[in-house]
């Protein structure tokens, strides 16, 4: 069975919890049974992960590499910040998709740049959490080619 790793960033526990008007009112754990859910469905086994800490984002992404055929990347804000996260993703030559609820281009000036997308598969943003049903999608149907 396909397996992905769906790899969360800095706050995105929160979800569902504050900012409802801009993120809206599902929670994360919502998203990971969703996905789930989805997985099920489309016969791809999913690994969900959330962290703070941008080292450990690293440490995910490596460990998929002999784990997983892809990974989703909702990076938050460090998307627009690390390379640490960029250069990860390069080093393990997965098909990455990069994620984001909101559409970061309708956003802040600082949020267009991304150092994530230089070295993703693509990018899915702005469908708030059926951005991530549809990634799960994507991937599959990337990986089929
Ligand atoms: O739209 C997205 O998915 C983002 O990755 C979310 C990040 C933001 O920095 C990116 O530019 C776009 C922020 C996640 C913060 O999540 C919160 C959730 C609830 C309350 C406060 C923050």
């Amino acid at each position: 069975m396909t397996s992905v790793l769906i790899l969360n960033g800095p706050n995105l526990n929160l979800l569902g919890t504050r900012q409802p008007e801009v993120y809206g009112r599902t929670t994360l754990d919502d998203i990971e049974a969703m996905c789930s859910d989805h997985g099920q469905a489309i016969e791809m086994s999913v690994e969900f992960a959330q962290s703070n800490i941008e080292g450990e984002l690293v440490n995910h992404i490596h460990a998929a590499r002999n784990r997983h055929a892809g990974i989703i990347l909702n990076a938050g804000a460090y998307t627009h910040t690390s390379i640490a996260l960029m250069d990860a993703l390069a080093s393990v030559e997965l098909p990455a998709i990069e994620l984001h609820l909101s559409n970061v281009h309708a956003r802040e000036d600082f949020r267009h740049k991304s150092y994530i997308a230089r070295v993703a598969t693509g990018l899915i943003c702005g469908f708030g959490a059926k951005g991530y049903v549809l990634a799960m999608d994507a991937l599959k149907d990337h990986l089929s080619d």
